[in-house]
Parts: C-alpha cells; sequence; structure tokens
C-alpha cells in the first residue's frame, strides 16, 4: 500500500531529494542540467509565473512544446507553483488545442516559440500565451525574476497537478485529471518494482512529454531515483539508435513499431548500454519481442498503460517477462478480466480488462466518466485473456473484434502473423461489413522499401500460419498506416476506409 503525507507537492518531491552536482537532462547538443540548475531554472519559470504573469493555484497553464530540458522544467514550474498543468502533443492543431483549452477552462499557456502558430490560430478567448526561447524581450526565459529559491505552494496529496488529455483513437478529447500523489503513484509501482532504475541510469524514448508514457518514463521516473534523461525533440527510431550509442543510454521506452523498425538498423549501432526496454502504448508482438532479444541480449519490457491511469499497470520484468503476454498487475494494482454486466470470467476466456490500483480514472467534465469506471473498476476498453497462472494476455481492444460467419476473429492475432513475414512492417486488420458473413477480414501492410506487394503470397502466408478462417479475405498495400499523433494505429479509419 502507497501512502503519501496529506500535504504534498509532487514537483518538490521531484526536486529536492537529488543531488545538486548530478546531472537530469541532456540534449543531443551536449548540452546537460545538473539537478541544481533545474531546481535554479525552476524556482526561477516559478517567480515569474506567480510574479509577471499572475498564476495562482488551481489555474491551468497549457504547457506545448518539442521535448527540451525547458518543458520539462515549465511543467515542475506550474506544479510547483500549485497550478494545474495541462499537457498537450505538438502534433495537435488550432481545431483540438481550442477544444481542449474550453474544456481545461485553460488561462496561460506556455509554449516553445517554434510551436506556438498553432496556438495562436486556436483563437482561445482570454488565453495568454507565454513563449519561451525566442529573442522577444517578454520571453519567459528572459524576463526579470528573483534569483532566490522559491518555496513550493503547500498543495494537498489529492490537489490537481496535471489534466493529460487523451482522444483514445477517435472522438472528442477527455481530460484525465491527476493528483500530486498520483504522480509520485506511478514511480513507486510501476518503476520502482518493474523498471527498477538506478541514479546512474541514462533514459531515452521516443513519446513525448505531452504523452504521459513519456512523462513518466522522461522526467518522473529518473528524476525519482536522481538518475538522467536525454530529451530528444527528434526521436524516431533513425534518431533513438545514435542516440543510445552516443550518450550511452540504458533505459529505453518506445513503442512495438520503433523497436520493430529498429531492427533493420541495429548493426551499424553500438546498444550495448542498454539494459531495459521499455515497450507500451500498443500491444508487442511476440515475434517483435524475440527478435529484439536475440539482437540485442534485453527482454523488453512489455506494459499496458493508460492516459486514464497516469502509466503502466500491467507489466512483467526480467524471468518473468513472458513473450505474448502483458504480464501481471503491477504491485499496488489489481487486474481481473469481466463481462459487460462487470461479472468476472473464467481464466482463459476473453472479456474485458478492469483495474483498480493507486491512480483512477477521473475526466473532467464528461458523461464518459460512467462508461470508464463501473462498480470501482476502471474498464479500459482492451479485451484480455486472464491466463489460469495470472498472466494476462491481450486480445484486441474490445471494438476491434471482428466476427465473421460466427468465428470470433482478433485482429491483433492475424497482424502479428502478418508481421511475422520478412517483408512486412506495419499490419492493421479490420472486420468489414459483408451482408453474407457479418463482417470479413481485411488486412491493411506496409511493406519494406523495395518488396513485391504480392497479396496473393502474402495470404498464402498468413495461410500457413493460422486457421483458415482468419486468412485476410483482402490485403491492402499502403506506404503508411493512420496513426494518432501518440503513435495509436486508428483502425476506425481503416474500417470506414477515411483518408489514409
Ligand atoms: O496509452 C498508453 O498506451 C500508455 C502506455 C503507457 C503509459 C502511459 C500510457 C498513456
Amino acid at each position: 500500500e502507497l501512502s503519501y503525507p496529506d500535504r504534498l507537492n509532487c514537483a518538490a518531491e521531484l526536486l529536492d531529494h537529488a543531488d545538486p552536482a548530478r546531472p537530469v537532462f541532456h540534449t543531443p547538443t551536449g548540452e546537460t542540467w545538473t539537478y541544481g540548475d533545474l531546481s535554479a531554472r525552476v524556482d526561477r519559470l516559478t517567480h515569474v509565473l506567480t510574479g509577471d504573469l499572475g498564476v495562482v493555484p488551481g489555474n491551468r497553464v497549457l504547457l506545448r512544446g518539442p521535448t527540451t530540458p525547458w518543458l520539462a522544467a515549465c511543467w515542475l514550474a506550474v506544479l510547483k507553483a500549485g497550478a494545474v498543468a495541462v499537457t498537450v502533443l505538438a502534433q495537435q492543431r488550432p481545431h483540438e488545442l481550442a477544444t481542449i483549452c474550453e474544456i481545461a477552462r485553460v488561462g496561460h499557456a506556455l509554449c516553445d516559440v517554434r510551436a506556438v502558430d498553432d496556438l495562436a490560430k486556436a483563437e482561445v478567448p482570454g488565453l495568454r500565451i507565454t513563449t519561451y526561447g525566442g529573442d522577444a524581450p517578454d520571453d519567459l526565459l528572459r524576463r526579470p525574476a528573483p534569483t532566490t529559491p522559491y518555496a513550493a505552494v503547500d498543495t494537498a496529496a489529492d490537489d490537481v497537478a496535471l489534466i493529460a488529455f487523451t482522444s483514445g483513437t477517435t472522438g472528442r478529447p477527455k481530460g484525465c485529471m491527476h493528483f500530486h500523489r498520483d504522480v509520485l503513484a506511478i514511480a513507486d509501482t510501476f518503476s520502482k518494482h518493474v523498471l527498477r532504475p538506478m541514479a546512474d541510469d541514462v533514459f531515452a524514448g521516443s513519446p513525448p512529454l505531452g504523452f504521459t508514457f513519456g512523462l513518466g518514463g522522461l522526467v518522473v521516473f529518473p528524476m525519482r531515483v536522481g538518475a538522467s534523461a536525454l530529451l530528444l525533440e527528434q526521436a524516431g527510431p533513425r534518431q533513438l539508435l545514435p542516440a543510445i550509442a552516443q550518450h550511452r543510454v540504458s533505459v529505453l521506452f518506445t513503442a512495438p513499431t520503433a523497436y520493430r523498425a529498429m531492427l533493420d538498423e541495429l548493426d551499424e549501432h553500438d546498444t550495448g548500454s542498454l539494459r531495459r526496454c521499455v515497450s507500451a502504448g500498443e500491444n508487442l508482438p511476440a515475434a517483435t519481442w524475440r527478435a529484439w532479444q536475440e539482437r540485442t541480449g534485453v527482454r523488453i519490457i512489455n506494459g499496458i498503460g493508460a492516459t486514464e491511469l497516469l502509466h503502466i499497470f500491467i507489466s512483467a520484468a526480467d524471468e518473468h517477462i513472458r513473450p505474448g503476454t502483458t504480464g501481471t498487475p503491477v504491485p499496488g494494482w489489481h487486474a481481473r478480466v469481466q463481462d459487460e454486466h462487470g461479472e468476472p470470467v473464467p481464466d482463459g476466456r476473453p472479456g474485458l480488462l478492469a483495474v483498480r490500483g493507486p491512480v483512477g480514472c477521473r475526466y473532467l467534465a464528461d458523461p464518459r466518466q460512467r462508461g470508464y469506471v463501473r462498480g470501482g473498476w476502471n474498464v479500459t476498453g482492451d479485451t484480455y485473456v486472464r491466463e489460469n497462472d495470472g498472466y494476462f494476455r491481450y486480445v484486441a481492444r474490445a471494438d476491434d473484434m471482428i466476427i465473421s460467419a460466427g468465428y470470433n476473429i482478433a485482429g491483433p492475432e492475424v497482424e502479428d502473423a502478418l508481421l511475422r513475414h520478412p517483408d512486412v512492417v506495419e499490419a492493421a486488420v479490420v472486420g468489414r461489413p459483408d451482408e453474407a458473413r457479418g463482417q470479413v477480414v481485411v488486412a491493411y501492410a506496409v511493406v519494406k522499401e523495395g518488396a513485391e506487394r504480392d497479396a496473393d503470397a502474402l495470404r498464402a502466408f498468413v495461410r500457413s500460419e493460422l486457421a483458415p478462417y482468419k486468412c485476410p479475405r483482402e490485403i491492402v498495400f499502403l506506404d503508411a498506416l493512420p496513426r494518432t499523433a501518440t503513435g495509436k494505429l486508428q483502425r476506425f479509419r481503416l474500417r470506414t476506409g477515411g483518408d489514409q
């Protein structure tokens, strides 16, 4: 059981316990911030926020920019001032930003000068935008401010610290409110018990700080143990590999597609510093896990997390990892598989994943709350099987199950089979309405550059891997699959044949 004092400011907690001389952030250009630098810069920012900018506890402050130490510092400063950080992604467009600001009643924004155009275009009434990293005299970093320490606002452990938005894979964004204690709870559950980082670790990864996968993996987890993180503005597979070699990265956070893409270029880079590799955001195919382990010697820590629950709640480490499964509930979390009425289903049978633990889903002013939290359980929208030894195996997103001629077919199982073909880089499988069968299986595939786009050969390959009723009726080749800004596959766009 986790226990925190009633009064708690998570930013102060993360900043105050590390050795000021130790590094906290590195940049690809070779800049290093120590914990002492970070503390001093956060305090300056907090003075400006609460002075010049008039931010008071409880105000919602939008943060927008590429992954840099300054973005992390702004996040910490907002929390230290007792305000609420509203995190968004650099890819979000004016219309989405306007909706988020309206839902969260955002009054202030701190925005990297390079990302300000779309925020300005959102034309949010009353929004006060302050840019950082530019030349203007009123730039956040150029404003005069006391250099004295700032005493953190005395927030309650249950005060909201963060509103993280999720659009899921479709629909109006939902703001997930998280408390100061929640921020520490993700470090004191998944990170402490599964990841087990050390102060000498160097973290890096692809998820942006506007995605809680990245905020946890690149800021909260390293800071909770006094370790450091390399913050990369560009963090695709092409940038990650040289960065790992150059900065001796030991803890990597990225998504299954990136692991798969990196496999092709592994030989050209030294990945010997890697000690922990975490995969989340989507299901990790067993084939990718095995290939990564064979080539790097590192056993990927697979996990399922959600913006609603801040970070990962089912996972496994070291010898407990079982490829093809997600793992077991992270210590502090409980999970079960239930039917649509909330009744547990027997082990071995698919059903809806339901979890509860130290962090809960609290949508801001959104009736969809009732669908997510049912009978005290958070129902994540994933179909899972619990094996009889307690391991949880992903089947599909609940709305991604395909029912064809009475057969239940899990799209991800067919995708895994497609991905076992050496030419296939990415695959997505959906059900298309069909008069005779209810639905038929349709696959979308991205193949390696120069590989033949031979649908018949690929269908024959799938038939050699799976029962014939699971074989796609049609295979469509694309140059890339439609994904959300956080990299999640948008199957609904393939189902509706929308713009790809
Ligand atoms: O949405 C997810 O998939 C996720 C995974 C890990 C940690 C956090 C999140 C939001």
